[in-house]
């Protein structure tokens, strides 16, 4: 069973997760206290086919969402990974893209076990960011920052024809975040037992 229970206890959060990387990604709870957080990341596990319950118990947001936004990738980053355990067989690469009206996001993404993010936004305009309260681009890269560390991953997020609704933009890349993950922790069947990399292990 590819499952993992954790909990994260900081001065600052206290978090909790429940994961099944094989579930049906309708089975899913997620209570951040951040509504539009949990929007995001019940679309992720859906499209992701993941069951995933996840609670804030306790988070510092009277000053603003910083530090729940930043604990919540690092509790989901470390249940992804103490999921997955050695990774025997996984395809460990991943790529996907989720169109929303215009905007294109896509995910590459590899579970190399060094953890690496970059965001790229390609348009052909210049984009004026417009960051709202609930949600910025700054805080998806800080969400995304703290979840590939917390994996062991290396993920990179294309945007391209960037919206001026910021729920546009991220939507789409929980989306493809989503279908990606799902696609480089399946088992391929023709590498059962094996670790995925030529040094016999990613750590
Ligand atoms: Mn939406």
């Amino acid at each position: 069973m590819r499952t993992s229970v954790v909990e994260r206890k900081s001065k600052e959060t206290h978090i909790k997760a429940k994961l099944n990387v094989d579930g049906r990604g309708d089975r899913t709870e997620v209570k951040t206290g951040i509504a539009f957080l949990d929007h995001m990341i019940e679309l992720f596990a859906f499209h992701g086919l993941f069951d995933l319950e996840l609670e804030v118990v306790k988070s510092d947001t009277a000053i603003d969402i910083h530090h729940t936004n930043e604990d919540i990738g690092i509790v989901l980053g470390k249940a992804f990974r103490e999921a997955l355990g050695d990774k025997a067989g996984i395809h460990r690469f991943g790529f996907a893209g989720a169109p929303m009206e215009a905007t294109l996001a896509r995910v590459i993404l590899d579970i190399s076990g060094r953890g690496y993010f970059k965001l790229n936004i390609e348009d052909d305009k210049v984009v004026q960011l417009k960051d709202k309260e609930e949600y910025s681009f700054t805080y998806l890269e800080h969400f995304m920052e703290s979840f590939a560390h917390a994996l062991g991953a290396t993920v990179s997020v294309t945007v391209q024809n960037v919206s001026d609704d910021i729920h546009t933009n991220v939507e789409a890349v929980f989306k493809a975040l989503g279908l990606a993950l799902d696609q480089a922790t399946q088992v391929d069947p023709r590498r059962e037992g094996i670790v995925p990399s030529t040094k016999g292990i990613i750590d």
